[in-house]
C-alpha cells in the first residue's frame, strides 16, 4: 500500500478514534455526571486568567455562557485534532514496521495519556455532578478517562487495521476478497458518522439542562419584593452543566486540623436543630445598577456547631470550602465560627433547589456571594495561605461587602408627563449594608446636591437589605439625575471609595435620569 494511504488511514482512524472518545465523555457526563476534560479542562485554565482580561475575552465572545460554550467547543474540536494527528503518527510509525504491539499502542494511547492528563488536571479532577465525595470523585474521573483513551486506542489500532486490511492478512484471506480500500473506508466512516449521530444527541441533551438559560439570572427592577422568590433568586455559577446532587451519594466532611474529623449523610441532619435566618446575597461582580442580589430566609445548621463538634486545633485560620463541582473558597476562622454563618439546607421554606446548591450550601452573611459555596461537600480547617477559586484568578483581596443602594424605578431614561406626575412620581428600590443592617437611606434628585429622607418600607435584619420608596415631585419640565445612597446600621454612609480596587466588588452611587415634559 502506498505511503499516502497509509498515513491517510492513520488519519481516518484516528479522526474517528477522537469522535468515538468524544461520545464516550459525553455519555459518561450524561448518564453518570462524571467530570471531563470538555468541562473541567475550562476550570482549569480559568484560575490563570485575571479578571481584567477575564471581562475583556468575555466581552469579545459576548459574556459568560458563550465563554462556556467556546470552551467546550473547542475542547471538543482540539481533542479530535489531536485523536487524528496521533493516528496520522500512528500511521506513519506502522508503515515502517508492520508489527506493532498492542502493548505499545496501550503505552502510548492509553497510559501516557492517562499520565499527563492526571498530572495536568490533578487540581480538577476532584469534581463530580452527581454529588460524589471528593476522594471518590477523583478515582472516578481518572475511570472515566481511561475508559476514554482506552476506547481511542482501541479505535484507532483496529481501525486502522480494517482500513489498511492487515486485519485480514492475519487471518490469511486471500487479498483479493478483502474489500476495496473506498468500501472499507465508506464502512468505517458510518461507523464515525454513527459516533457524530449520538453525540450530537447527547450533547444536546446536555445543552437543554446546562447553565446558559439562567447562569446571570438577575433579579431587579419593578416587581422587587422583600423575599426573592427561589424561582427569581439571582445565579451565578461558574458550571457548563450545575450539578444535580443525589442526595444518597453526597457527604459532607468536616476535616483539616481538627482533632476528630467528621463525615455526615444527609439523614444525620434531620435530628439536628436549625435557625432560620434572613440573609441577602450579592455577587462581587454586581454593577451599581444591576440584579445579582437576592434576599432570602435560609434554614441550616450554624457551621460553629460542626466545628465545634469535630474540635479545630490551636492554629487555624481559615475554613475552606468545597463544593462538588470542585469550586472552593474560604472564610476566616472566625467568621466561620460566628453564630450567623450558617450551612444552609433549605431556602425560603422548602429544600435548596438544585441551581442554588442541593443538598447544603454555606451561607456567610456580610460576604460577596463567591464566598457562599453551593453543593458544599467538605469543611476544611487550615491554615492561613489558601486561596478559593476566584481568589485564585484575582478576585479581592476584600470580600466584605461594602453599603450598596438602587433605585428600582424609575427606570433610567424614562419620560414622565407632569401632568401624570402631580401626586408625586413614586420612586422605589433597595439598599443593602452587607452584615451591618440599614439605618437610613436618603434621595436626591439634583444629582446629589441636596438629599431627603426616603422611607424604609421594609427594614429587614441586621443581615439582608431594606426596601425604601420616596414620593418625589417634579417642579417643573426638565431632566433630573436622581440619587440614593445609604447609611448602615453602623452609621457609615455609603461613599465612592478611591482606594478600593473593582476586583473587590465596586463602590459609587446608582443614577437614573428621568426627563419629564408637558
Ligand atoms: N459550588 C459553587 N458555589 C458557588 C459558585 C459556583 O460556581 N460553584 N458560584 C458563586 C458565586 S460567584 C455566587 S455570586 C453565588 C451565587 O449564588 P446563587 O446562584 O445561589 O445566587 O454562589 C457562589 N457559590
Ligand atoms: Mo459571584
Amino acid at each position: 500500500m502506498s505511503r499516502s494511504k497509509v498515513v491517510l488511514s492513520g488519519l481516518f482512524a484516528g479522526l474517528v478514534a477522537g469522535i468515538a472518545m468524544t461520545f464516550v465523555m459525553l455519555l459518561l457526563a450524561w448518564i453518570f455526571q462524571i467530570a471531563t476534560p470538555l468541562v473541567i479542562l475550562g476550570d482549569r485554565l480559568s484560575v490563570f486568567i485575571s479578571p481584567k482580561p477575564f471581562f475583556w475575552i468575555m466581552g469579545r465572545v459576548g459574556g459568560y455562557n458563550h465563554l462556556k460554550q467556546l470552551g467546550v467547543g473547542s475542547s471538543i474540536l482540539g481533542q479530535i485534532l489531536v485523536g487524528a494527528l496521533g493516528g496520522m503518527v500512528y500511521g506513519m510509525v506502522r508503515r515502517k514496521r508492520e508489527h506493532f504491539g498492542y502493548h505499545w499502542t496501550f503505552l502510548i494511547f492509553v497510559a501516557l495519556p492517562l499520565v499527563v492528563s492526571a498530572i495536568l488536571l490533578w487540581p480538577v479532577l476532584s469534581t463530580h455532578y452527581g454529588g460524589m465525595p471528593i476522594d471518590a470523585a477523583r478515582l472516578i474521573t481518572l475511570l472515566g478517562l481511561a475508559i476514554s483513551f482506552l476506547l481511542f486506542e482501541r479505535v484507532l489500532v483496529l481501525g486502522f487495521d480494517f482500513l489498511t486490511s492487515r486485519g485480514q492478512e492475519k487471518t490469511a484471506a486471500p487479498p483479493e476478497f478483502s474489500p476495496h480500500l473506498g468500501r472499507r473506508a465508506f464502512l468505517f466512516g458510518t461507523l464515525g458518522l454513527l459516533f457524530v449521530g449520538g453525540g450530537a444527541a447527547i450533547a444536546r441533551k446536555l445543552f437543554r439542562i446546562a447553565t446558559f438559560s439562567y447562569d446571570g439570572t438577575q433579579y431587579k427592577g419593578e416587581g422587587v419584593r422583600p423575599i426573592t422568590p427561589n424561582d427569581q433568586f439571582y445565579c451565578v455559577t461558574k458550571n457548563v452543566v450545575d450539578p444535580r446532587v443525589d442526595a444518597g451519594l453526597w457527604h459532607l466532611e468536616v476535616i483539616g486540623m481538627v482533632q476528630h474529623p467528621r463525615t455526615y449523610r444527609l439523614l444525620d441532619f434531620k435530628k439536628v436543630e436549625m435557625v432560620d435566618q434572613e440573609t441577602t446575597l450579592m455577587c462581587i461582580s454586581n454593577g451599581l445598577d444591576a440584579g445579582l442580589m437576592s434576599n432570602a430566609v435560609w434554614r441550616g445548621i450554624p457551621m460553629a456547631d460542626l466545628l465545634q463538634a469535630s474540635a479545630p486545633l490551636p492554629g487555624a485560620e481559615r475554613v475552606r470550602l468545597h463544593g462538588v463541582d470542585n469550586y472552593t473558597d474560604t472564610v476566616p476562622f472566625q467568621k466561620a465560627m460566628s453564630p450567623t454563618t450558617l450551612v444552609a439546607l433549605m431556602m425560603n421554606g422548602v429544600d435548596l433547589p438544585d441551581r442554588h446548591g442541593f443538598p447544603a450550601r454555606a451561607i456567610v452573611p456580610g460576604y460577596f456571594g463567591e464566598k457562599h459555596v453551593k453543593w458544599l461537600t467538605r469543611i476544611e480547617v487550615t491554615k492561613a495561605n489558601v486561596k478559593g477559586f476566584y481568589e485564585t484568578q484575582g478576585w479581592g483581596p476584600n470580600f466584605v461587602v461594602p453599603t450598596r443602594s438602587r433605585i428600582d424605578i424609575p427606570y433610567n431614561d424614562s419620560w414622565i408627563r407632569t401632568a401624570d406626575a402631580t401626586k408625586g412620581v413614586s420612586v422605589r428600590g433597595v439598599a443593602f449594608g452587607g452584615d451591618r443592617g440599614i439605618a437610613r437611606v436618603e434621595f436626591s434628585s439634583d444629582d446629589g446636591e441636596s438629599w431627603d429622607e426616603a422611607k424604609i418600607d421594609y427594614p429587614g435584619t441586621k443581615l439582608s437589605w431594606a426596601l425604601w420608596s420616596f414620593n418625589w415631585q417634579p417642579d417643573e419640565a426638565d431632566d433630573y439625575i436622581l440619587v440614593v445612597r445609604a447609611t448602615d446600621g453602623e452609621g457609615k454612609v455609603q461613599e465612592f471609595e478611591e482606594d478600593r480596587a473593582f476586583t473587590s466588588g465596586i463602590t459609587g452611587f446608582h443614577k437614573v435620569v428621568v426627563h419629564t415634559f408637558t
